[in-house]
């Protein structure tokens, strides 16, 4: 579809979107009087603005079912998002709003280089995660052929790949290189195997990263982007030929780029901000203006010409960290470390503030390749702390941990510790 026909379906969609959202869910017809808003109101795209942001304490606050737009009896799935702080948020699918799903994540996979026939490798976790079995329908309904191997057991995963030679692999991309550097370890070459596309989400990741993966497995690594409360992956995906950001399937999502700092405004294309999706084809939890707190930046579609990309997400909004003064996030810190052989980009940043001090502490937790020495791994320290001060201009602690030993939940680490007022 060109983008004048992409634009129109989305308004048709749009306007359906709201009316049902606002006759079906107490919630959006709660917020939306007291914005003074009504469905009518909404005559061309841009007046999606005028209608109130929805946030992750919304469905926290409506838990577990209350923002479902249709019976429980149309329910055909539930996922809910672990949260590492207060109650999961649940969300809901019908059958057709399964198989959206499961066509916007093959149609990711295609662009990925992902084709009918090829055996993909899932290792994104099963269960209330949606990374897994939303991977999984989309790698069936693209006519490949998924292995279902789910996250965890890396020996395992080594020998899966290595007997039933997969042509793709999906994970998060921390996960891959967990996975690369064991192989090492056991003195396996991951060159070697037979994989030939990584198809990589569910956490922030830089081109550094990429390159890093590319090159120890000899493949191409393409982007997956989605959240459970817009879908689950799949929401975005990379087209391996450029690599050049995800393109969202504005078919049946529109977004918008708002400053974070003030929502009220807006943001053109080419300015960064916070991204925020509405649905504009879902039946189950039909979702307004949800604020993911991803910061990123919309692009013009190239290889889905009709699609606008999103950069690479560059952060959280409540990822940005300010140290003395210094904004800081933690791709910056990856972006660091991935330039240090001895280093892996496993890393938390932990900040405090000790008593009696007015000034803030960062200690850096990393984990460093396998098979350092004990003087290795402290000269890898030191030049990470020397790197952090030259490029960032902060002065850290450095504390090398054992390789494997921070906590991941889904594969994803949780990168900050902000444990500043808590004595
Ligand atoms: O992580 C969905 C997913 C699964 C995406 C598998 C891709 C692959 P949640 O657990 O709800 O859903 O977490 C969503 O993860 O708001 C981003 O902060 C982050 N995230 C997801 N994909 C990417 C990506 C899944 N490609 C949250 N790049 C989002 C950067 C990502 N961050």
């Amino acid at each position: 579809m060109s983008r004048d026909e992409i634009e129109a379906l989305q308004l048709a969609r749009l306007q359906e979107t709201v009316s049902y959202a606002y006759s079906r869910v107490p919630l959006y017809q709660r917020k939306f009087d007291e914005a003074g808003v009504r469905p009518e109101d909404l005559k061309e795209l841009d007046d999606l603005a005028k209608f109130p942001y929805t946030t992750k304490e919304d469905l926290r606050q409506e838990y577990p079912f209350g923002m479902f737009a249709v019976p429980m009896d149309q329910v055909a799935r539930i996922h809910a998002s672990s949260g590492t702080t207060g109650r999961p948020t649940v969300v809901g699918y019908t059958k057709q709003d399964l198989d959206t799903w499961a066509t916007i994540v093959a149609r990711c996979f295609r662009a990925s280089g992902v084709r009918p026939g090829m055996k993909v490798h899932n290792a994104y976790g099963y269960g209330l995660f949606t990374g897994g079995l939303g991977a999984h329908a989309g790698i069936e309904k693209l006519g490949a052929t998924v292995i279902p191997m789910s996250g965890g057991q890396t020996e395992k995963q080594i020998q899966l790949i290595q007997d039933f030679a997969p042509d793709a692999i999906c994970c998060t991309p921390t996960y891959l290189l967990t996975i690369g550097d064991a192989m090492m370890h056991k003195g396996l070459d991951p060159r070697e195997t037979s994989l030939k596309y990584a198809v990589l989400g569910a956490e922030p990741w830089t081109n550094e990263m990429r390159a890093e993966l590319e090159e120890m497995f000899g493949l191409k690594a393409s982007d997956i982007y989605g959240l459970s409360e817009v879908m689950g992956p799949g929401v975005a995906g990379e087209s391996v030929e450029t690599q050049d950001g995800s393109h969202i399937w504005e078919d049946h999502f529109r977004p918008e780029i708002v400053d974070p700092f003030d929502l009220t405004r807006t943001m053109a294309d080419g300015e960064q901000g916070e991204l925020v999706f509405t649905s504009l084809t879902k039946q189950a939890l039909p979702i307004i203006r949800y604020r993911t707190k991803d910061l990123s930046t919309l692009l013009p579609g190239t290889a889905r010409p009709g699609h606008r990309r999103m950069a690479r997400i560059s952060g959280r909004t409540d990822d940005m960290i300010i140290l003395r003064g210094v904004n800081l996030f933690p791709s910056q810190i990856e972006e660091i470390a991935l330039r240090i052989p001895e280093l892996s980009p496993h890393f938390q940043l932990i900040l405090t503030r000790p008593e009696g001090k007015r000034m803030d502490d960062l200690t850096v937790r990393i984990e460093p390749r396998e098979g350092l020495t004990p003087e290795q791994r402290a000269a890898a320290g030191t030049t990470l702390k020397q790197q952090i001060k030259i490029h960032i201009g902060s002065s850290c602690t450095i504390d090398v941990v054992e390789p494997g030993s921070l906590e991941r939940s889904n594969g994803k680490l949780r990168r900050i510790y902000d444990l500043r007022g808590q004595a």
